[in-house]
């Protein structure tokens, strides 16, 4: 695709869309950046050749463009996109351009839960196979900042979000990957099988040469074998696969093509929780299908910690141990944290109404002594609680309270453990701002 003397509107000027600019301007289009908040709020470079629309929908210069680039966290409703869409000027998600410029191939990895660890561990996989290779998307790292770093021969390892894959247009990556499915995000995409759907797009434009890695034991995941064109790897905790990546007598086991090999133990993995090792051997399955020997995958695999923000172990005071599980913005992800601790929980949730039930994490309560609620949904948490018989709860309005109170009621041999099931938006800019508080907090108590 031809970039150069392009009219291009960016929209939403956080990190997709300050990478989309500054891309686009190595690429020699003209481009004007917009974003609904004013531009004193904004936090933007030093561009010389950038319009800029600020406090507002650009509603009135949606026509002048070839084409929209769109950040992920901007509703692909709103009248200006309806006006670009009735005058057929593409739409593109920050991902689609960054796959237009790609020089290699893209591994990519979406799913509910999991994917930040995934993408991570495969990222770590791969860097130690082809060293150029790059990690970014929905991990933090706008995919539009990092691509051009990639030469032909590496790879880039992109985590993938819902809201990425509504408008992508030709994205084809040489492996996707789906984890799981869950109730998620959906005051954005109003059903769950809207959201499927969404998810779903990520193998929409894969071939016969491509591969696409889906979990066997998840029922949504394992039905997408039908939808899709690529060759499908599955991988599965519960069942001996004839063809995947799957568990027997706790050792990972390689079953594809001609490769017949048992690659490791599970205790030799340093990540906590069953629901990690799903998260290994989808890792292990994407590096297969790309090649790397199973001496790399071993080792990174045996040297791999967990991730900030991720069941991260903060520091133990009297007995008590705290752990920031912050990433943990939706309900199945928060089951997952209650499920990988073993001691009595004194539990910190609540946040931003995405709109989700949170009866099935109430019902995961059996080990919490004690819950803490804040933010915008804690009422409706409350109520839920109250329905199914959990009285042990408090709210409170401030997030330096609801830690201090915590450690006030854990005793000895507990868990302080902060998973919100909820995403921090009320709160907080991103759950690594809400994590990195909660750290902080910790650390001076
Ligand atoms: N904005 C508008 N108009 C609107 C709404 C927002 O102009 O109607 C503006 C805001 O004022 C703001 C900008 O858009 O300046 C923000 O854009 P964005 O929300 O797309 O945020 P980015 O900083 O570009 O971050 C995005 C992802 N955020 C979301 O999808 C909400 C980040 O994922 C991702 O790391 C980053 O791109 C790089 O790829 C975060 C996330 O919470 C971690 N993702 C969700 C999740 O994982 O559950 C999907």
């Amino acid at each position: 695709m031809e970039f150069k003397n392009k009219k291009v509107l960016v929209c939403g000027l956080g990190k997709s869309g300050i990478a989309s600019v500054d891309l686009l301007n190595k690429l020699g289009a003209f481009v004007t950046a917009a974003d609904n908040r004013t531009h004193d709020k904004l936090n933007l470079p030093n561009w010389s050749n950038v319009k800029i629309c600020a406090g507002k929908n650009p509603d009135d210069i949606v026509l002048e463009n070839d084409f929209i680039v769109l950040s992920p966290g901007i509703p692909t409703d709103l009248p200006f996109l309806n006006l670009a869409r009735k005058n057929n000027i593409p739409i593109y998600s920050e991902i689609e351009l960054a796959y237009r410029v790609c020089k290699c191939p893209i591994i990519a990895i979406t799913g509910t839960n999991g994917k930040t660890t995934t993408t991570s561990l495969t990222g770590a996989i791969i860097k130690n196979y082809r060293e150029n290779s790059v990690v970014a998307g929905n991990i933090g790292i706008a995919l539009t900042g990092k691509v051009l770093q990639a030469d032909k021969d590496s790879f880039v390892v992109a985590e993938i979000s819902s809201f990425q894959l509504e408008t992508i247009d030709k994205f084809k990556p040489k492996v996707a990957a789906i984890l799981n499915f869950t109730p998620d995000h959906l005051d954005r995409h109003k059903t769950f099988e809207n959201y499927c759907d969404a998810k779903a797009r990520i193998f929409q434009n894969q071939d016969e040469n491509d591969f696409t890695v889906l979990n066997f034991d998840d029922k949504i995941c394992r039905q997408m074998a039908e939808k899709t064109k690529a060759n499908v790897i599955f991988f599965s905790t519960k069942e001996k696969l004839q063809s995947g990546i799957y568990l027997e007598n706790d050792k990972i086991k390689i079953q594809i093509g001609t490769i017949n090999e048992t690659l490791m133990r599970t205790d030799e993995i340093n990540l906590l929780g069953e629901h990690n090792i799903c998260n290994v051997l989808a890792a292990v399955a994407m590096c297969v299908c790309v090649g790397v020997p199973l001496d790399i995958i071993y080792n990174t695999i045996k040297n791999f910690k967990a991730i900030e923000h991720r069941l991260e172990f903060v520091r133990e005071i009297n007995g008590v141990k705290f752990y920031n599980d912050s990433k943990a913005t939706n309900v199945d992800s928060a089951i997952k944290a209650l499920d990988s601790i073993k001691t009595p929980i004194v539990l910190i949730g609540g946040g931003y109404d995405k709109n989700i039930d949170f009866y099935d994490w109430i019902k995961k309560f059996q080990n919490v002594r004690y819950l803490v609620l804040i933010g915008q949904v804690k009422n409706k948490i409350a109520k839920q609680c109250d329905e199914l018989g959990f009285k042990n709860y408090i709210l409170l309005e401030n997030f330096d309270e609801a830690i201090k109170k915590s450690f006030e009621v854990a005793k000895s041999g507990d868990s302080v453990l902060l998973s919100p099931a909820c995403a921090s938006w009320d709160m907080f800019k991103n759950f690594e701002e809400r994590g990195d508080l909660f750290k902080q907090i910790v650390k001076s108590l």
